[in-house]
């Protein structure tokens, strides 16, 4: 078996590690807080345990890929958001259910996700010519979320579902609007022309490197963040 060594100043190996660690920590946390979660919140920390256990397990194969390559795992970094960023939409759906919200609204929001990660990926790999265009697509669907989530249904049913639902959901917008922007940084500075064909790290190879780390930083941020907020929602409020 190869030992592959990780130089002290690769900070993509780096941070694909402490990735893995972090959702491999977080989904424990989360597991094992659910015995002590009162019920109506408990399917909600379970899917916030599902997203970084989903994480976890794409992180310890991208690291690993990452590693024995040296290459940017897209591949599987887009499998891990085409299901845990649909989980997410899962959580706004579920804390804002006894408001009255419709099944229809899910939908609404995982069809926008899936929009928003289907042409980010033809714009990753397989047309980066046209990278400009999937990102102002890609782009088109994160705002209407943006929308739901801030203006839209999610807000005015937030509003109805008591002051703790209320002030969770409204740290769950900032995390989407903020935490989630991170991502299209990610993508303008790996993809060749990105930035309406401006070419903002001009070594291909770095490119990649600070795509990865600024998608690994943003990953940690949203995805165990969300989750916590969720968590101590079901603590605050009986
Ligand atoms: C856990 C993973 C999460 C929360 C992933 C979120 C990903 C995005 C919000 C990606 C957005 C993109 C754009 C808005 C434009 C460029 C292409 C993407 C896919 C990077």
């Amino acid at each position: 078996m190869e030992h592959l060594k990780i130089a002290s100043d690769n900070y993509v190996a780096f941070t694909f590690f402490i990735g893995t660690m972090a959702m491999m920590a977080a989904s424990v946390f989360f597991f094992f807080e659910l015995n002590n979660t009162p019920q109506k919140w408990r399917t909600s920390v379970l899917v916030s345990g599902l997203i970084t256990f989903i994480a976890a397990v794409h992180y310890y194969y991208m690291r690993g890929y990452n590693l024995s390559t040296g290459d940017s795992p897209t591949f599987f970094r887009y499998v891990d958001w085409i299901l845990t960023v649909p989980l997410m939409c899962v959580e706004f759906y579920l804390i804002t259910k006894k408001a009255g919200a419709k099944i229809g609204l899910l939908w609404k929001l995982i069809a926008a996700s899936l929009v928003m990660l289907v042409t980010g990926y033809f714009g990753e790999t397989i047309d980066r010519d046209n990278s400009v265009m999937w990102g102002v697509l890609s782009g088109a669907a994160y705002f209407y979320i943006v929308y739901l989530i801030w203006f839209g249904e999610v807000a005015k049913l937030a509003q109805n579902a008591g002051p703790q639902v209320a002030k969770a959901t409204k740290i769950l917008a900032w995390f989407v609007l903020v935490g989630w922007a991170i991502y299209p940084l990610g993508y303008i500075l790996g993809t060749p022309g990105g930035l309406f064909g401006m070419q903002l790290v001009a070594d291909p190879a770095a490119a990649t490197h600070a795509m990865d780390i600024v998608y690994n930083i943003a990953d940690a941020i949203n995805k165990i963040g969300f989750g916590l907020v969720i968590y101590s929602l079901s603590r605050n409020n009986d």
